[in-house]
């Protein structure tokens, strides 16, 4: 059977390309998403793509996708700092998962340099800017079973 990833994305990457250009580049976020739409198609894999700037909401996508995905990717953004709701969730659906963010939170201020998603991610990826989803997408697919 096919396998389906969801890519998930935290509060604020909605903003991405039109702001903040020098940490976070100029990439949009519809950018990252067709991008992996192509990467996905290379792969044969399905993906879901979904964004939210709600710390509830995100805990429903992890849920839905624990109902029907193989493997989630996911860029918390600054929930990766504070939610523990979002680290019980990953925890709770039991799939691979893994953490992406753009810059390299540990280059950055002290309070990025702890993350809640690390302990239960399958790996983490940070520093890579949008090249980092596509490396997650090779590093989770290679991990899924067959
Ligand atoms: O580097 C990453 O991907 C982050 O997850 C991005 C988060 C930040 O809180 C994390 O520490 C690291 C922030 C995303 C906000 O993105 C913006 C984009 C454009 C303009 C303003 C914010």
């Amino acid at each position: 059977m096919t396998k389906k990833i969801h890519i998930l994305n935290g509060p604020n990457l909605n903003l991405l390309g039109t702001r903040e250009g020098s940490i976070y580049g100029y990439v949009t976020l519809a950018d990252i998403e067709k991008n992996c739409r192509e990467e996905c198609a290379r792969l044969g894999v399905e993906l879901e793509f979904a964004q939210s700037n709600h710390e509830g909401e995100l805990v429903d996508l992890i849920q839905r996708a624990g109902e029907s995905a193989d493997g989630i990717i996911i860029n918390p953004a600054a929930y990766t700092h504070t939610s523990v709701a979002i680290h019980d969730a990953i925890r709770a659906v039991n799939l691979p998962v893994v953490e992406v963010h753009l810059s390299n939170i540990y280059a950055r201020e002290d309070f990025r340099h702890h993350s809640y998603v690390s302990p239960v991610a399958l790996g983490t990826i940070c520093g890579f800017g949008p090249a980092g989803y596509i490396l997650a997408l090779g590093a989770l697919t290679s991990h899924l079973p067959e």
